[in-house]
């Protein structure tokens, strides 16, 4: 981004960068926000701690908080052992320096830490157990595909940028396809939208590759050089007719058939498949169903073709150096950190410092992980503003944003390392989170030696090999580094086991103990499922363009262009229980209950309901009130959209 100062250095404007090569010089509207959200008057520029009467916060020097916190954690640690803490670290912005917040924890003793992720761990798993790695093609191949399915993702909204490449392949004649039970800014601009009952792509994508391979239009030569498990893959393909995933999905036959014969006859074709596909329990197995359809169908290692879920080509960084891990170790499952909580034993948590993160608006089962973390003797957060975590906190500390601390950034579509340059000071008394943390150390007489004194010297550190030299250039422009070509598997070599495109997989069994070949698998809660005749809508709550997460919720600039906070209901399931367009409704299952306004609208799929995630300012329903702590199949995955409701007049 290039970001304008005024006369005091304060940013007045912000505009895409022409020399960036992942966004052409574009920006998103949270881009252009974070202009507003920089010197929003509801800033944290202090530290705060809460009253000793409990009612609210009070504010507080940063020699008095480290020190009363310090004392604290020693005390914690001599009585209930270092694990009685609990490290909680989120999406908020960071770059590789987050990651030294491990090096007070080692010297600490150790802590709880959560394994796993709330975003794409199961698609990640899944597409590194069929190809090997997480790796795509160059974004900007996009435009030579003939035909792009874009499955289970809203890139209109969610990747900007991505979808600009999308729009340029459409109108140089590509076919868009987009699969998704709502009607989303993506599905609008589609050539076909295809609707399927959600957590029943596995069926869709066996039922498609059936048909390919009942026509022969597999690439035959291809598979016999690259494919391991196929033989047995195909057998399984008999238990998909079209007629069978036509029932399961709720999709037409005929539009299966269509979508299988064109995706099976356009070369080549792209695939791009979304993290909203694998939110659910048999997340893994689905994503690695859709995984094996450019596969089957030649579109690896070519140009315009391909696999795109997540591109982890620039995550090329040498390791933080750390103190060595010490003996004392313990994680949960991000995903039932409420349940871990209530429940984790020898020790029980007593303390949590949360940095960059919204765990009391964003994770499964929200009210409950805030009435757990109100119980605690110690919670400590790190952010910008106050959120619905940091109420519940004894300290909060004030953070720097993305403009005022450098950094090293990678990302997950394109393949470009980023220099983050520090532009301004921090305001107030704000420090970056490794100055608290360095702070923190020494007032426990641990080596503050890990925690860079010159930052710039230690990111060129973190460089990959041969490119140490190269810092300067990259404060200059974003860099590819990776070394891997803009061809994914261009040399059809995949670092499996195998070494071949897994259709049948070993470790999917022994790591995960699924299936070695994927299937559809009916959700607890879903479609399927008899749970339905008591909460018969399933509910998904997704992202918008406006926001990310519950960021960005309390700027003007935000407010005034985003459409009113609705749960959007198809009008069939609206009619039968008497609710009108504009009506407090309340949603509600055996886990929690919201109200807010009902929104008809015939783009959604009758029998699924949606209500937009991140929403927690202003007296917003806590959608994730209504969310089970599910875990995923595979690698400790969140399962927000496997989530059944009942919805009526309030
Ligand atoms: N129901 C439902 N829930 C969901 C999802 C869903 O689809 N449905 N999606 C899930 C997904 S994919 C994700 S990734 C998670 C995201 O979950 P979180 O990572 O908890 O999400 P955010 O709301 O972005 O919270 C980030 C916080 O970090 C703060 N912050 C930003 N920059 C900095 C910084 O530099 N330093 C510090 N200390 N703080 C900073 C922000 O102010 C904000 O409060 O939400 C998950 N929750
Ligand atoms: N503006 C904005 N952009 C963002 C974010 C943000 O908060 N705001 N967050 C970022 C993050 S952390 C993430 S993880 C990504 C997520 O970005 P996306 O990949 O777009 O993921 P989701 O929004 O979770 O879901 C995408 C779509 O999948 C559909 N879907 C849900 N369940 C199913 C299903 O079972 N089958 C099918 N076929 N479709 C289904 C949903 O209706 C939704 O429209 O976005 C990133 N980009
Ligand atoms: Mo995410």
């Amino acid at each position: 981004m290039l970001v304008s100062l005024d006369e005091r250095d304060r940013i007045v404007a912000i505009e895409g960068d022409p020399e960036n090569p992942a966004t052409g010089g574009r920006v998103c509207l949270k881009g252009l926000a974070y202009a507003q959200r920089q010197s929003d008057p509801a800033r944290l520029l202090a530290p705060l701690r809460r009253r000793r009467d409990g009612r609210g916060f009070e504010p507080v020097g940063w020699d008095e908080a480290l020190e009363e916190i310090a004392r604290r954690l020693v005390r914690l640690r001599d009585e209930s052992g270092p694990l009685a803490a609990l490290y909680y670290e989120g999406s908020g912005s960071h770059g590789a320096l987050g990651g030294l917040a491990e090096a007070f924890w080692r010297q600490f003793g150790g802590c709880t830490r959560t394994h796993g992720d709330l975003c794409w761990p199961a698609g990640l798993e899944a597409t590194r157990l069929t190809y090997g790695a997480n790796l795509h093609n160059h974004p900007r191949l996009t435009v030579e595909s003939r035909l792009v399915v874009v499955w289970g993702h809203n890139p209109a909204e969610t990747n900007v940028h991505q979808w600009r490449l999308i729009l340029d392949a459409q109108s140089r004649g590509a076919r868009l396809v987009v699969i998704d039970p709502r009607r989303t800014d993506s599905t609008d601009a589609a050539d076909l939208h295809v609707q399927p009952k959600p957590g029943t792509d596995a069926a869709l994508a066996l039922g498609i590759a059936r048909i390919v391979v009942d026509e022969g239009l597999e690439d035959a030569a291809m598979l016999r050089a690259h494919a391991h498990g196929f033989a047995q893959y195909r057998a399984r393909l008999a238990d998909y007719p079209v007629q069978r995933v036509a029932e399961i999905t709720g999709v037409g036959a005929s539009t299966v058939r269509e979508l299988a014969l064109e995706y099976g006859r356009v070369k080549p074709a792209l695939l791009i498949a979304g993290f909203g596909l694998q939110r659910h329990h048999h997340a893994g197995q689905a994503m690695r169903a859709v995984a094996l359809l450019p596969a089957l169908t030649g579109n690896v290692g070519v140009p315009g073709g391909g696999w795109q879920y997540a591109n982890l080509a620039s995550h090329c960084l040498r390791p933080l150096p750390l103190p060595p891990e010490p003996p004392a170790r313990r994680s949960v499952p991000v995903s039932r950190l409420a349940a871990s909580l209530e429940t984790l034993d020898a020790p029980p948590i007593r303390a949590a410092w949360i940095e960059r993160a919204n765990p009391g608006s964003q994770n499964p089962a929200a009210p409950r992980l805030r009435r757990a973390l109100e119980a605690l003797d110690l919670v400590v957060v790190v952010d910008q503003f106050m959120t619905p975590t940091a109420e519940l906190a004894h300290f909060v500390l004030p953070a720097k944003t993305l403009f005022e601390e450098e950094d090293l950034v990678t990302a997950y579509w394109h393949p470009y390392l980023q220099w983050r340059a520090r532009i301004v000071e921090p305001p107030g008394t704000v420090r970056p989170e490794t100055e608290i943390w360095r702070a923190l150390s020494q007032r426990l007489g641990l080596d503050t030696s890990w925690f860079p004194g010159d930052r710039e010297a230690f990111l060129r550190g973190l460089l990959p090999e041969p490119s140490e030299a190269r810092l300067d250039e990259l404060k200059k422009r974003p860099m590819d580094l990776s070394g891997l070509g803009d061809v994914a598997f261009a040399d059809r070599r995949f670092p499996t086991p195998s070494g071949k495109i897994e259709f049948a997989s070993d470790q999917a069994a022994e790591r995960w103990g699924v299936d070695r070949i994927p299937g559809y698998v009916a959700l607890g809660e879903g479609s399927e499922s008899p749970l339905r005749s008591r909460f018969p809508l399933q509910l998904l709550s997704c992202k918008t363009r406006e926001r990310i997460h519950s960021q960005f919720g309390s700027l003007a600039w935000v407010r005034g262009v985003e459409r009113p906070h609705a749960l959007d209901i198809h009008p069939d399931d609206a009619g039968p229980r008497g609710v009108q367009d504009g009506a407090r409704v309340a949603v509600w299952n055996e886990r929690g209950r919201i109200e807010l306004r009902a929104r008809l609208t015939p783009g959604i799929r009758p029998g699924v309901v949606h209500v937009l995630e991140g929403r927690c300012h202003e007296g917003d329903p806590d959608v994730n009130a209504l969310v089970a702590e599910g875990v995923t199949d595979m690698n400790h995955g969140a399962t927000f959209y496997e989530c059944l409701v009942e919805v009526a007049p309030v």
